[in-house]
């Protein structure tokens, strides 16, 4: 039985108390001690934890049984850990894309009070990550490869934002910027890495079955199931109705290299591309609507729908080929897709 959302809930309060006992040996004054609190709970809890629930699941598929009361903590908190970088990611992405709300309330930056010590809280929620690390896994055999694992991943995706945010320059639209080659580059460090390679990475370390093998074939299946990921998310910023997704998209308004501008600029007739010259990368409601009427034109849903089966029929033959002989199993995988396939938020 997959670990339950509300499982896996009941065990962040306990990381909180921890975080708070650690500031106390330096006398944090009660007001920040609130302000961290409060950053903790409203950036990390909210989501659907797919990351962080991946972590619990994927070591009881490998273990092939229920894990113990302690196993449970313990995998839950590594899923914690993910979901902390994923707020550090989130918190610092909605300032750098302007967005204006996530899960279904404002963004952090724009909350009453916050603005700017955002960018301090994101840093607190990324350096918490590693207090408790350390707290719970100092004695493990693997305790450095996980902490060295969480920084490359890190690494990785600030390398995928970099190039996310120079192919969208705020003050220059140049379409011949964009193209699919940098596109995949995109997706695969901002988003895949730390959403499905890491998750599955530490239950085989968790597991003691992360072997080169294992971690290799791991990377094959969950770099294109990322990759597939961030399409996904590329075609809800636009198609997708806002409450339900619980976030507003931005990237026609953001002159972002997203999944849908690139399938445009494949097929689209000169007087359209002119349409998208004009209308992109524009902070404008008006130009946003004659971009998305241009994508509606362009039958964008139904590539979109073509390429989702193409894409999971292709990442469900790479699960079919996995080699189980050092103890990772297809289900793993399965089970990933599962949550992802045909999602609308
Ligand atoms: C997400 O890219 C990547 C990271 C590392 C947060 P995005 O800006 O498309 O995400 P969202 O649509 O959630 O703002
Ligand atoms: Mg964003
Ligand atoms: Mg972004
Ligand atoms: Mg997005």
């Amino acid at each position: 039985m997959p670990a339950t959302l509300k499982e896996f809930e009941t065990v962040f309060p306990k990381l909180v108390e921890d975080l708070k006992e650690h500031c106390e040996q330096y006398k944090l004054p009660q007001q920040a001690l609130k302000w961290f609190e409060n950053s903790l709970n409203h950036n990390t809890v909210g989501g659907k934890c797919n990351r962080g629930l991946s972590v619990i699941d994927t070591a009881q598929t490998i273990l092939g049984r229920k894990l113990t009361d302690d196993e449970f903590f313990r995998t839950a908190s590594l899923g914690w850990f993910i979901e902390l970088l994923q707020a550090f990611f989130l918190v610092s992405d909605d300032i750098m894309d302007s967005s204006k709300t996530r899960r279904g309330s404002p963004c952090w930056y724009l909350m009453p009070n916050v603005g700017m010590i955002a960018i301090n809280d994101a840093f607190m929620l990324e350096s918490s990550i590693y207090v408790l690390l350390k707290k719970y896994f100092r004695q493990e055999k693997y305790y450095i490869d996980i902490v060295e694992l969480f920084h490359e991943v890190s690494f990785q995706t600030e390398l995928g934002q970099t190039c996310d945010l120079l192919t969208a320059p705020e003050d220059h639209v140049d379409l011949d910027n964009f193209s699919l080659e940098k596109y995949t580059f995109i997706v695969i460090y901002k988003t895949a890495y730390y959403s499905f390679y890491l998750p599955v990475v530490l239950a085989l370390y968790f597991t003691g079955h992360a072997t080169p093998k294992n971690l290799k074939a791991a990377e094959d299946i969950l770099i294109p199931m990322g990759e597939y990921f961030q399409v996904q998310d590329d075609y809800l910023d636009n198609f997708a109705d806002p409450s339900v997704l619980g976030k507003i998209g931005t990237d026609i308004q953001d002159n972002k290299c997203s999944w849908l501008v690139n399938q445009a600029l494949k097929i689209c007739t000169p007087e359209q591309r002119k349409v998208l010259e004009t209308n992109y990368g524009r902070k404008d409601k008006a130009c946003e609507a004659k971009v998305k009427t241009l994508f509606d034109e362009l039958n964008l849903k139904e590539k979109y729908e073509q390429y989702e089966e193409a894409r999971v029929t292709e990442i469900k033959q790479k699960i079919a080929e996995l080699d189980e002989s050092e103890g990772l199993k297809k289900e793993v995988f399965e089970e990933f897709l599962r949550k992802i396939y045909k999602r609308s938020k």
